[in-house]
């Protein structure tokens, strides 16, 4: 059975990286699924998202990485994908995944199966480690050492 770990990934996170080790235990397949949150305002672009979590999952033999053109729910039927699985942290992400979960499911009947995140990086997001490595912080307990030097990078000469 082949599962999908979606996300926008703006940076990966060693929380995002836990999720789909986990998964790709669970199923023969797992397609990490780099999409766009339109809620959201973006650091790195998709090329560079995909580039990162095709380093940061080449360990994992049976995980493959791709873009998400479009909506997550037809991305899932036309390529086969019997289940998406998301990451829980904390009750606000539950109320989020849970309307998304239910969309999924009456858009095209797709299942979603949340995972509870592993405690040591229950207080890790993206979005915190973007606003950390833009004020020169440290994030390297946090993220992959090559997502710590993209980050110095932007920060010493932002986008736009
Ligand atoms: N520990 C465990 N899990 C975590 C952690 C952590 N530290 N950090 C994040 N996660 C989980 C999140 O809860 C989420 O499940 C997943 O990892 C990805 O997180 P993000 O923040 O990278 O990604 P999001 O939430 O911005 O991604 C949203 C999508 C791109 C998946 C969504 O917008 C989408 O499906 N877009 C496609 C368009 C679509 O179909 N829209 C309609 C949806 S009903």
């Amino acid at each position: 059975m082949r599962a999908i770990c979606p996300g926008s990934f703006d940076p990966v996170t060693h929380g995002h990286l836990d999720i789909i080790e986990r998964t790709a235990r669970f199923f023969d397949e797992v397609v990490v699924g780099v999409g766009r949150n339109t809620s959201k305002n973006g650091l790195f672009s998709l090329d560079e998202r995909v580039s990162m979590l095709t380093q940061a999952c080449a360990q994992v033999p049976n995980v493959r990485v791709s873009p998400i053109d479009g909506l997550l729910a037809d991305y899932c039927r036309e390529h086969d994908i019997s289940a998406i699985v998301k990451g829980l942290r904390f009750a606000s992400d539950f109320d989020y995944e849970l309307q998304m979960a239910q969309m999924n499911k009456q858009l095209t009947g797709i299942e979603t199966i949340l995972l509870p995140t592993a405690a040591q990086w229950s207080y890790v997001s993206s979005t915190l480690v973007r606003e950390i490595a833009m004020m020169h912080g440290d994030v390297s307990p946090f993220v992959p050492g090559f997502v710590v030097a993209a980050l110095k990078s932007r920060a010493e000469r932002p986008a736009g």
